[in-house]
Formats: C-alpha cells, structure tokens, sequence
C-alpha cells in the first residue's frame, strides 16, 4: 500500500481561510481510495513548520505532497524546484545545497489534470516564502534522513469566496476542483512505475 504524507497551510497574513486546507479537508471526506494518506495541517511559521516537517519526514512516506495557497495563480502550478531562499535573501538552511528539485514526473501529472479539465501548470518558481521552504525542506530532510519519500508541492488559486471577502479581481478555482486535482495527482503518483 502507497503511504502518503499530505499537508496543507493555516490562514495567515490576512486571510482567514487557506484554500490548501479547505482543499485538503473537502478531499478527505470523499476520497476512498485504497492509499494510506496521512494529513497534516502546517503551521505558517519557519522554525515550526522545519520541526514539524522532520517529525513527519520520519515515518518515511512514499511520497510527500503538500499544498500552499498561491493568491493571484490563476491554476495549479506544480512545483519543480525549492530554494534554499528566504524572503530576506538568507538561506533557509546553511550548509546546504542552493535548491532541490523534485525527482517526480510534474509533466504526467500536469497531463492527468488536464485530461480532467483542471487548469495546470508545471512551475519554476514557488517564491520565497512558507511554499517553497516547505518544498526545499522536505527535500532536503528526506534526503538527509535516507527516507526514500518523494515530494511534491502543489500552489492552489485562491477560492471564489476568498477572492469576494478580499475584494479583489485575483483569479480563482472552486474546492472541488481543487480536491479533484489532489485526487488526481495522489493516483498518478501511486501508479507511477517506480512505485
Ligand atoms: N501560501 C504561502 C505560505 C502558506 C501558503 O499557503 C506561500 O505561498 O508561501
């Protein structure tokens, strides 16, 4: 059985819900698949999303997929590289390597999700900030622990709902798509060759 480690983000800053999580909880009570998913909710707080991400990162998962909010995406934007970056330009962890990049095929996944009709792209960039620490810091603890998972961070549009409380025009995908797409890449991955 594919064991999977999922996590999402808390509100923060000045949004009162995280798409990430509102995703995660709507794909929890419908999936009923046969993988072995444990999720997690992350704080959005440096020292204690590392401490956290080192006590998952030990119960060696397959694979790691986590989710962050990405407000203004306009899709799904797959993660390919983490930073050792922070906001002020400082290092997230010294001694060690500039960036990680994923080991998992971002372009099949983008393939299924778009076979479903979700908007999908494979990024680059997943900015300074919480997303990409968490992306680099579970590259980086899973290979320093010698835990074969591997990991994956998936940015979500905003909600409808968060755009019409934020007043703004930033773009935006419904939960159940959004659920829909965790779904999605949790089978593409689980039925990965390698796996
Ligand atoms: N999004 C932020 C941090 C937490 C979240 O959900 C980010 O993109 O870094």
């Amino acid at each position: 059985m594919t064991r999977i480690l999922l996590t999402a983000f808390e509100p923060y800053d000045r949004w009162k819900d995280n798409s990430s999580w509102l995703a995660l909880i709507d794909f929890t009570s419908w999936y009923d698949g046969s993988h072995d998913i444990t999720t997690r909710r992350y704080p959005v707080d440096l020292p204690k999303l590392r401490q956290q991400l080192r006590e998952d990162l030990a119960a060696n998962y397959d694979f790691a997929i986590h989710l962050g909010q990405a407000p203004g995406a306009s899709l799904i934007k797959l993660e390919a590289v983490g930073l050792n970056m922070r906001t002020n330009g400082e290092p997230l962890l010294v001694d060690a390597p500039a960036a990680y990049r994923t080991s998992l095929d971002l372009i099949a996944c983008q393939e299924r999700l778009l076979a479903a009709g979700i908007p999908t792209s494979v990024s680059h960039h997943a900015g300074t900030y919480l997303c990409n620490a968490a992306l680099y810091m579970s590259l980086h603890y899973s290979h320093e622990m010698g835990r074969r998972t591997e990991s994956l961070f998936v940015h979500l549009p905003l909600t409808p709902a968060q755009v019409v409380s934020d007043g703004s025009s930033h773009a935006s995908m419904s939960t159940p798509m959004e659920s829909a797409a965790i779904a999605l890449i949790v089978e593409q991955l689980a039925e990965a060759p390698s796996h």
